[in-house]
Order: C-alpha cells, then sequence, then structure tokens
C-alpha cells in the first residue's frame, strides 16, 4: 500500500539540542527499525529499535516511541522507518532555541499597551498609543489613570491575576539563568545594558503600581464592558471600567512586587524600594481583609478570571516579603499558612500560585540553616508537585502530563506543568526532572498527535489564523505566540461545528482566528513556554 504523503512521525520540529534526550513518536510498529539521515548527505548515521506500544484516549492513538539520544552530531536530519515513512527535517545543534526565547519574550513587547509601538521594532503591530482614557471605579463616579502593562490576549482587557502570573514566570526565568536573557530582542530599551526580559517585566510592573489603591487594595482588572471588534487597540474608544478590588489580586500583588525588589535591587535601587514599600502596604491590607470572588456585572463580558480561594495567594505574598525582608512575621505567616493549608498550595497557575512560594522559600539558605525541619516540609512539597506531574507522563504516548484533560488553555497546562518540573531541578538537581521537562517543550513545539508546532513562527507546521484582534485588524502573524491548544470542552462555534463528544481530547484544535477556545494567544501562556525554554536550554 502507499506509505504516509504527510510525514506522520512526530518529532520537535525546531529539534534538539546535542547532549539533549531525544525521542521521536511513531505511529507504526514496534519491532521496526528507524534511521537517523543526514540530510545533506542523505546517508544513515545512526539506527535504534522502535519500542513500546501505547493507547491512549487523550489522542485515540496507539503509539510507538524510539530513542536516539547517543547521536550528537550537529546538524540537519530527517528520521525514517519502512512502515512510518520519513519525518520533517530538523536540527541537532547548540543554542537551537535561543532566537525562539527571544521571540517568545518580544510577544509580551507587542502586547503592550498606552504606548505608541514603532513600525521599527514593532512591523505590523505598530500603533498610536491606546487605552490612555481615564478610567472610572466601577460603581463610583471616581476616575484613575490606569494606563500602560500589557493587553491580555486576543482581547484588549488587562487583568492583574494574569498580569502577575505572567511578571513572577519573567523574573523567575531570568533569576534562573541570567546568561540566557539578551539585551537585544529588538525593543525600544534594547541596547541599555539591562536585559530585555527585565525591561518587559517591568511595563507591567509599573501597570500594576497603579492598579494599587491608598490602602493597598488593588484592582482586579480594567475592562471595556464588552470585547471590541477586530480592531487595532488605538482604535478602542469605549469607555474603561476598573473592577473591584480583591484579596486574591492583591496577594498576587504583593508576591510580583516583592520578588521584583530582589530583582531590580541592583538595577535600579530607587524602583526597586518603591515595588518593596507598594507590597508590604498591601500585606498589611490582606490582614483584614476576606475573599470576595468576581463576577462580571449585568452587562458585562469580559474576561472573568474568578478565583474562590485566596489562600494561595496569601501563601505566596507572605513568602515574597520574607524573601525580600526576612522579617519574623512573614515567616510566621507562610508557616501557619503552609500548616494548616498544604493541600491547597501547588500550583503556578493564575489561579493556583502556591508553588511559586514554596519556591521562593526554597531559595533562602536562612530557612535551610535555621529551620530544617520547615525546610524539609517546604521541600517535600515541591519535590511531591513534581513527582505528580512526572507520574502523569509514564503511560503518555507523546510524554506530557495531562492525561485526557485537554481543557481551554491546555498548552499552557503542559507549559505550567513543565515549569514545576524545572522550579524543583532548580531546588534539588534531577535528571528526570530535566528530560521530562523538555519533553514537555517538545509536546508544544511539535511532537504532538496533531503534527503541529504550536508556537508561531517555529518549526515546519504552526498557527497562521490566530484569534487575536491586532492580527486580524492587521492581517499579520504575531510571532512567538503559543496558542491555547486543543480544547475538548468544545467552547466556541468552530470546535462545535467540526467535533463532537468523539473527537479525542488531544484533537480538538482548529487553526482558525474564530476558534477562540484553541487558537488565541495570551500572554500568561507564553511565559510559562520563556521560563522552561531556558530552563531545557540551559539544562543540557
Ligand atoms: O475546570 C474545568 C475542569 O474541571 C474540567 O475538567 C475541564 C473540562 O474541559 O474544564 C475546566 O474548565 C475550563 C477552565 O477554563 C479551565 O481553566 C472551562 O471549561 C473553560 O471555560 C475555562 O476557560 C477559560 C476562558 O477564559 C473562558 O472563561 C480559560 O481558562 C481562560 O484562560 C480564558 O481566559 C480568557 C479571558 O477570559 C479573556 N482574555 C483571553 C483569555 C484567554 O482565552
Ligand atoms: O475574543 C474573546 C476572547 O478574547 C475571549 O477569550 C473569549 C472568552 O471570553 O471570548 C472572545 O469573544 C467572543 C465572545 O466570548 C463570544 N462572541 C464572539 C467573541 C469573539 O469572537
Ligand atoms: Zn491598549
Amino acid at each position: 500500500s502507499d506509505g504516509p504523503t504527510e510525514p506522520n512521525i512526530k518529532i520537535n520540529q525546531t529539534g534538539y539540542l546535542p547532549n539533549a534526550q531525544k525521542k521521536v513518536v511513531f505511529p507504526f510498529d514496534q519491532g521496526d527499525c528507524f534511521q537517523v539521515i543526514d540530510a545533506n548527505t542523505n546517508t544513515v548515521v545512526y539506527t535504534a529499535p522502535i519500542l513500546r506500544k501505547l493507547y491512549n484516549e487523550s489522542t485515540k492513538e496507539t503509539t510507538f516511541y524510539g530513542d536516539f539520544s547517543d547521536f550528537t552530531t550537529p546538524g540537519r536530519y530527517r528520521l525514517q522507518s519502512q512502515l512510518n515513512g520519513t519525518s520533517y527535517e530538523f536540527e541537532i545543534q547548540e543554542d537551537l532555541y535561543h532566537n525562539l526565547l527571544d521571540q517568545t519574550v518580544k510577544m509580551l513587547s507587542l502586547q503592550r499597551c498606552g504606548q505608541t509601538l514603532t513600525a521599527d521594532w514593532a512591523g505590523a503591530f505598530a500603533h498610536e498609543q491606546c487605552h490612555t482614557q481615564i478610567a472610572t471605579i466601577y460603581g463610583t463616579d471616581q476616575q484613575l489613570d490606569v494606563s500602560g502593562g500589557w493587553h491580555d490576549a486576543g482581547d484588549y482587557g488587562r487583568y492583574v491575576p494574569t498580569g502577575t502570573k505572567t511578571v513572577i514566570d519573567l523574573m523567575l526565568a531570568y533569576q534562573m539563568n541570567p546568561h540566557l536573557f539578551t539585551d537585544a530582542i529588538g525593543i525600544p530599551e534594547s541596547g541599555n545594558g539591562v536585559a530585555d526580559i527585565l525591561d518587559e517585566a517591568r511595563v507591567e510592573l509599573e501597570w500594576l503600581l497603579k492598579m494599587q489603591n491608598g490602602w493597598g487594595g488593588v484592582y482586579d482588572k480594567v475592562v471595556t464592558a464588552q470585547f471590541p471588534d477586530f480592531i487595532m487597540p488605538d482604535q478602542d474608544q469605549a469607555p474603561l471600567y476598573i473592577m473591584q478590588e480583591m484579596t486574591t489580586s492583591t496577594g498576587d500583588f504583593v508576591g510580583a512586587m516583592a520578588l521584583a525588589y530582589s530583582i531590580y535591587q541592583d538595577i535600579d535601587p530607587e524602583f526597586a524600594r518603591r515595588c518593596l514599600d507598594a507590597a508590604k502596604l498591601s500585606w498589611d491590607y490582606l490582614q483584614s481583609a476576606t475573599l470576595s470572588v468576581y463576577t462580571n456585572p449585568e452587562g458585562f463580558s469580559a474576561g472573568q478570571y474568578s478565583d474562590d480561594n485566596d489562600t494561595d495567594e496569601r501563601y505566596l505574598a507572605s513568602a515574597a516579603l520574607y524573601a525580600a525582608t526576612g522579617e519574623q512575621k512573614y515567616l510566621d505567616s507562610v508557616k501557619t499558612i503552609f500548616q494548616a493549608s498544604a493541600d491547597q498550595l501547588t500550583g503556578v497557575q493564575w489561579k493556583t500560585m502556591g508553588s511559586y512560594g514554596t519556591y521562593l522559600m526554597l531559595k533562602l539558605s536562612d530557612v535551610q540553616n535555621a529551620d530544617s525541619a520547615f525546610y524539609q516540609q517546604l521541600l517535600s512539597k515541591l519535590i511531591t508537585d513534581a513527582e505528580q506531574v512526572l507520574n502523569a507522563t509514564s503511560n503518555d504516548g507523546y510524554f506530557v502530563s495531562l492525561y485526557s484533560a485537554y481543557a481551554w488553555g491546555s498548552n499552557a497546562d503542559i507549559a505550567n506543568n513543565g515549569l514545576i518540573l524545572a522550579l524543583a531541578n532548580d531546588i534539588r538537581a534531577n535528571v528526570n526532572y530535566v528530560n521530562s521537562a523538555a519533553d514537555h517543550l517538545h509536546y508544544l513545539l511539535g511532537r504532538n498527535s496533531l503534527n503541529l508546532s504550536f508556537v508561531t513562527n517555529s518549526g515546519i507546521h504552526s498557527p497562521q489564523h490566530l484569534h487575536h484582534r491586532p492580527a486580524s485588524a492587521a492581517n499579520a502573524l504575531l510571532p512567538g505566540a503559543l496558542v491555547g491548544g486543543p480544547d475538548s470542552a468544545l467552547e466556541d462555534p468552530v470546535t462545535q461545528s467540526m467535533f463532537n463528544g468523539d473527537t479525542a481530547p488531544a484533537k480538538c484544535y482548529v487553526d482558525d482566528a474564530e476558534s477562540y477556545s484553541t487558537n488565541e494567544v495570551a500572554i500568561y501562556w507564553n511565559s510559562p513556554l520563556v521560563a522552561l525554554i531556558s530552563a531545557v536550554e540551559n539544562a543540557n
């Protein structure tokens, strides 16, 4: 019979670092062998067996895999086997992900709000100042300037829960591997002597500072009542509303600001001090504030980001302030929350920020020295978080950790799980965490059942039709952006018309600008990718 016409061998389409583990996923037979072919000379340079037959509900596929980790020579290659045909070409190379890393950071720059973006660096995404009109605090006649920051996603809302997660990811990525972040990604601040990732994080931090009120509460978001049409941001003139202060957003804010104090101390002590003072004020506010849960008021259809649990945000706030100041009251708070609610403290999602707090505590040598019993509890918590991710990969045909739960933003769930492994590895080096973190990146860059690299402008096949207002309005492709990915809940009209309950969860994806539940992009989906790419690049 005819062989496959489109390559059906799944690889990271960008390729692999020379000393990294290298696995490939095949649709056909164990017992067959596969060859690595040098694409320039067309000669076989390596041969290995095809292994492990596995069936997964998430893909409704039977898969096999091969491992060519021992082959380390830089070059351009393809893989082939008799039954599976030939793969796309890919590279084995040092620094292979470096340009991608810059692009994934710059994606955030292209989301900037309140500034003029000029064509010399923003290309088709250039626009005049946007959303600079004075905003109204919803339900009052008070007005406030809350211009700046980033647009959240394909919409123009600016939300504290997701903005804080994004800056924390950027700062931690930098802190773990400062040497990987250049001052030359092509933004106005390039060449100013500060890594561009920190210039970019500061854009959002300055906005977050405006979202704090005089008594330390932090407003949840700035939105228009309805999502605008597919217009450029500077064309969106609808009234802006600031929505109520929340303990969840305030806790996130404290976490981001206290971490910013440590990160910017040597770069701009005055700014760092402002961040710390803001963090302290909001922490004090939190001590007497109680949880309320956001829902859109009548007539609003903005992103809700409702969070009904502020325990993890309070924990992060106390941990980050303890890391910044060493003051006993913050440590007491960390301990109290941890002892009472450790089970609520897992996660690096906008809604579940606990693992960041645990990580920040474990970075502190004085915790290890002065209170080794508590240090051990924290360590075992983060290791448990990482082991849970690792365990979830063991029966997955593509070596990722979602079982069959492919929800809205599944690609970000995968990036976040990779980030948990990277954080754990940063505390306790473990080759299994390194390899599995890389496996999560390989999935995002093409080694998945759709044979698609989910980051724009990477690999052979990547998304072209994003759900993103500027991209539609300018008829251009936003570079370096991770799309949401498969969502088996079918939450937009396009996926509803194409798929049904029988569709494999991991295949409920369509590269269509109208598919907001699978093909939107978002700041807090790119940021764990930035952290993941840099962690993988550093480890190999
Ligand atoms: O939590 C359930 C889970 O228990 C269940 O197993 C799973 C089954 O599919 O669904 C999970 O819920 C989903 C949830 O995301 C998971 O985080 C919901 O179905 C889904 O509706 C929800 O989607 C959210 C979406 O807004 C709609 O509210 C996304 O997380 C969230 O990232 C997205 O955020 C939007 C903003 O509103 C506006 N800005 C753009 C942004 C990105 O699309
Ligand atoms: O464009 C909106 C996107 O940014 C949101 O993530 C998504 C879910 O809140 O909603 C999109 O807006 C759609 C709305 O929910 C329903 N009508 C069509 C809108 C865009 O096509
Ligand atoms: Zn704007």
